[in-house]
């Protein structure tokens, strides 16, 4: 097999143009125009509404490139994209050589009759896949949610991003282009087209069958070799010959190192390397890396009902994560650092699980490659996403049939692959018995999500389960996803139904796959996309990098609830994401003490396309929201809380161990006043906790002290200690933050080495570092308690005489007195390093 690449530089044109401008791919239209300094950022202020045209016109990419003699003398020569964004017309040497109209498939196409020794130019036409889905709806009225309000109608009809046509939390600015490799293939005699490795787990032992499928084309003896080695030392290989291309091969591994999720143990990686030869000639190679896994969605009638869990090696885990969207809204620019980066901090704030939500795209293999490596387990949605599609449509199945088949083959040998799932939220109200104005037909939707998804899965990847979903009720009404009996749900009656934080705690679901809470982003992100008159909430620019319905009005509407309005607006954007975090963590905490009723809570959206205000708990530029820096505390392995009534004063302590192994140590509470910090009353008991349980410990009784000393003044410390260090630290209200008597803390701040040393004199709420720079801080936003000491790892390019100072240490005290952030640095644009 031989490889002509032909990625790199090309040349672009608007439909109508009769000049070229340079062009990179893979890219896409807009990253293309903004190179050739033809279009402005369109992340920056309103710009979006000047670039809405690209979406509404047709494109031209082409290249010259030279095929050699010998090139052309091989049997087959196929050109190979693996993703193009999307309806394209492709012609060689101005002969039109195939058409594509899906983004998520690669295509293949014989081209050796139109190439020619020496130049040869390649062309691709795309069409304006929003002019094409807004045209067909007019044929046939087919429902998307909200698009009169943040999306562009007509992207059910094509297979593409949905999210691209714009979302409640990203712009509408619809691409096209040549997102994936592009390539020439020359073949002879045969290449390997397909390889499934099949895990059978004994004891001590894992056998892997290998189904190696060749295309081939002279009638040769094909041999195959199959070879397993771990971290570079042979473990074993087995020679296979095929027989009409098709052979099977079962290796063994002893003494197996097992791969576990994050948190669970570690993440051995095994590669497993075929080649196939003729004779003594290699002709094909495919490398996969495997982990050995039992990875199971476990689905047994139990006492509430049906139980939703996920298990690993037998071993059953309580789902922590969040849900992901692509990492920008220009896919080709998210680099392998980005992924990253994202997924280390997902890892680091103890993520087991991530949903890949299916109105995004198929991340590419980096992302699984490093999921692999994180141990972060992956719900796939298949990409359908809050819309009725056109299962009617013969040639709508056929090119969805085909994304499945190769989307199924590409993923599922990863170790992190969990789940597939058919798709997001249409089960929520976008069903029904007839097709109507809102509601596709039940057969329509049975036809791909019960059938033609399901079989794919069984046929192409028999050890992963398939639901058809999210959410979705396996038993009873289906229409019922909001029942708390069996399957997951979404439960978005706190925000989108501005039902108050204590609602969570009224659910007992036994897996949230979705819940969230808007904030902003990091005030400096927002100067990327801002100028100065801009800076207030409601200013139009700040309202316009807001998607969602109900808007930033919502945010403060809680904010009120909660906290007190500061009246500096950074001080707001910073309030907004510790109410987020405080919103989170109500949720996250309640459901993980209420396992194994509960077994997952996936919270909506770890990560943006775009500077905006949405649900992430990081931003656009990968900048931590408070929210991500508390989810490393309740998300925690090992986690003290209290479950409180504000009424009655009684706090039920919770002790959850997500380790397999039980767990020894002392609690320790003591209840103090919030303006002073004089502790009132405390105590500890030693208590010896089950694995993989939450149990409750104690149950404590504050009537009294309410009476006495009032609601307002008093704070619940929660620890748990373990060999004499405290692993987990957890604080109770009785009242709602913006009650409490707080007093200046007179935080104190020691600068040490590597090292800022917080202290206060007084208790200290969401204390927070804001020091300018762009890596994560070992921690922010926590609770100091006079005599408490927390010790932050910083950056050495930061001036210590500076931090000494202590200027960039707040809590939330300071938001309710108005005072003004110390002066930010310059606008910082988006730039390579920042991301
Ligand atoms: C859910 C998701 C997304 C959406 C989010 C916030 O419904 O599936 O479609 O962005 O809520 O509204």
């Amino acid at each position: 097999m031989n490889i002509l690449n032909l990625d790199g530089s090309w040349e672009f044109r608007k439909g109508g143009d009769t000049s070229w401008l340079p062009a990179t791919v893979p890219g896409c239209v807009h990253t293309d125009l903004l190179i050739a300094n033809q279009i402005p950022d369109p992340y920056y202020r309103d710009n979006e509404n000047e670039v809405k045209w690209i979406g509404e016109t047709t494109w031209t990419y082409k290249k010259n490139f030279n095929v050699s003699a010998e090139f052309l003398q091989q049997s087959k020569v196929l050109l190979h994209c693996e993703s193009l964004d999307t309806l394209s017309t492709i012609s060689i040497n101005g002969q039109e050589i195939g058409k594509t109209d899906n983004q998520f498939r690669a295509w293949e196409f014989e081209v050796k009759n139109v190439l020619r020794p020496g130049e040869n130019e390649i062309q691709i036409y795309f069409d304006s896949a929003l002019k094409y889905g807004q045209a067909r709806l007019k044929e046939r009225y087919i429902h998307s949610w909200s698009t009169d309000t943040h999306k562009l109608p007509g992207g059910n009809y094509v297979r593409k991003s949905q999210c691209n046509f714009g979302w409640d939390w990203g712009p509408k600015l619809v691409t096209c282009g040549v997102l994936g490799q592009i390539q020439l293939i020359g073949l002879d005699i045969a290449r390997l087209d397909d390889v499934y490795i099949r895990q059978n787990h004994g004891k001590d032992k894992v056998e892997l069958v290998v189904d190696i499928k060749a295309e081939v084309l002279a009638k040769k003896s094909l041999k195959a070799k199959v070879s397993i080695t771990y971290e570079g030392d042979d473990i074993t290989s087995e020679d296979i010959t095929l027989s009409k291309g098709v052979g099977q091969v079962a290796v063994t591994i002893d003494n197996p190192l097992l791969w576990w999720p994050n948190g669970m143990g570690e993440q051995p990686l095994y590669k497993v390397d075929i080649q196939l030869f003729d004779k003594d000639l290699l002709l094909d190679s495919f490398t996969k890396s495997i982990g050995l896994r039992i990875l199971n969605l476990v689905r047994n009638e139990d006492q509430w009902g049906e139980s939703f869990h996920f298990e690993c090696n037998g071993v059953p885990f309580f789902a922590k994560g969040s849900n992901w969207i692509p990492a920008d809204t220009f896919i080709t620019r998210v680099s392998e650092q980005d992924y990253i980066r994202l997924l280390q901090a997902a890892r680091d704030s103890h993520h087991n699980m991530l949903r890949v939500w299916g109105g995004g795209i198929y991340e590419p293999d980096i992302f699984f490659n490093i999921c692999d490596q994180m141990g972060i387990t992956v719900w796939q949605d298949l990409m359908f996403s809050c819309a009725t599609y056109p299962t009617f449509d013969d040639e709508f199945m056929s090119t969805v049939e085909e994304e499945a088949r190769q989307q199924v083959k590409r993923i599922r040998h990863h170790a992190s692959l969990a789940l597939w799932c058919g798709n997001n939220e249409l089960e929520q109200g976008l069903v029904g018995d007839t097709w109507s104005d809102i509601t596709m037909s039940w057969d329509n939707y049975e036809k791909l999500f019960d059938k033609l998804l399901p079989e794919i899965v069984a046929e192409l990847d028999p050890q992963t389960d398939y639901w058809p979903g999210s959410p979705h009720s396996p038993l009873g009404d289906r229409l019922d996803w909001k029942n708390p009996k069996w399957g997951d749900t979404h439960i978005w009656d706190v925000w989108h139904g501005m039902a108050p934080f204590e609602f969570y705690r009224t659910c007992s679901h036994r897996f949230v796959s979705e819940f969230g809470f808007q904030s902003f982003p990091e005030p400096r992100s927002i100067q990327s996309f801002t100028i100065q008159s801009d800076h207030s909430i409601n200013s139009p620019i700040m309202e316009y990098h807001q998607r969602s319905h109900n808007g930033n009005a919502s945010i403060i509407h809680y904010m009120l609830d909660w906290f007190h309005l500061p009246t500096d607006f950074d001080h707001q954007i910073v309030l907004s994401q510790i109410l987020q975090g405080v919103a989170i963590k109500y949720a996250v905490e309640y459901w993980r003490c209420s396992m194994p009723r509960t077994m997952g809570a996936l919270y909506w959206q770890l990560n943006d396309c775009w500077p905006a205000a949405s649900w992430a708990s990081i931003d656009y530029y990968g900048r931590w929201k408070a929210l991500h820096y508390m989810a490393r505390h309740f998300f925690a392995p090992l986690q003290i809380t209290g479950i409180e009534n504000r009424d009655t004063g009684s706090v039920e302590i919770y002790i959850i161990n997500d380790f397999q192994e039980g767990s020894e140590g002392i609690v320790r509470w003591k209840l103090m006043t919030a303006n002073q910090g004089e502790v009132i009353q405390y105590g500890d008991l030693s208590v010896k906790i089950p694995g993989l349980s939450s149990s409750r410990v104690e149950r404590l009784e504050f009537k009294e002290q309410l009476q006495s000393y009032g609601k307002n003044n008093l704070l619940l410390v929660l620890q748990f200690e373990m060999n004499d260090e405290i692993v987990s630290e957890n604080y109770i209200f009785f009242c709602r933050p913006k009650q409490l008597n707080l007093q200046n803390p007179e935080i104190r701040v020691k600068v040490n080495n590597h090292q800022l040393i917080i202290s206060a004199e007084k208790p200290a709420l969401w204390v927070w570092a804001d020091l300018d720079v762009d890596v994560p801080l070992s921690d922010n936003f926590f609770h100091l308690a006079p005599g408490d000491e927390r010790v932050i790892e910083i950056p050495d390019s930061l001036d210590k005489k500076e931090l000494q100072k202590g200027k960039n240490i707040f809590s939330l005290w300071d938001t309710y007195q108005g005072h003004s952030f110390p002066s930010k640095s310059t606008i910082t644009r988006r730039s390579s390093s920042s991301r």
